[in-house]
């Protein structure tokens, strides 16, 4: 099955005398339309989140504040990104497996997503993943 690249987007920004404002408005900026919104938040020096894919899922991530590390495994490889602002995000598509590590202190990472919380949409091993990568939506 065709898995999109995980991506860099930048939030548009409005910035004056009094700083910054970074909208998502619509579909202007991501290409989903947003059903969930989390965050993870006080996560202890040395842990780790995600350790997952999702089989329907679209994810966008936003270091509102701090900063973290994500690496992605989709079918051309590995890759690696550094959210540190919160006018830019890391678009995480369907059928790729992030890993979310190195925190800083006082972290917060924002999630908005495509669709409202199922255990079921997850993949948690390797072979599920390829299986998935290979077949589709199993
Ligand atoms: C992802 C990474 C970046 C809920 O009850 N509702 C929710 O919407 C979510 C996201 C989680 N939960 C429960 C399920 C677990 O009992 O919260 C607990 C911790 O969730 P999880 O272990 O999945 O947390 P992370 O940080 O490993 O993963 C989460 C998201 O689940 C996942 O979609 O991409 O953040």
């Amino acid at each position: 099955m065709e898995v999109n690249p995980a991506r860099l987007i930048n939030i548009p920004t409005i910035t004056d005398v009094r700083g910054n404002l970074s909208v998502i408005d619509g579909l202007d900026c991501i290409p989903f339309t947003i059903k969930r919104v989390y965050f993870i938040h006080n996560v202890p020096g040395g842990e780790e989140r995600g350790g997952h894919a999702h089989k329907t899922m679209d994810q966008f991530l936003v270091a509102t504040s701090g900063s973290f590390d994500v690496r992605i495994n989709q079918p051309n490889g590995l890759s690696y990104f550094t959210l540190n602002r919160a006018d830019q995000g890391l678009l995480i598509p369907s059928g790729c497996w992030r890993d979310l590590y190195n925190f800083s202190s006082g972290a917060v990472c924002t999630s908005l997503v495509s669709t409202h919380y199922d255990p079921g949409d997850y993949i948690r091993s390797v072979d599920e993943l390829n299986a998935f990568w290979i077949g589709g939506n199993n």
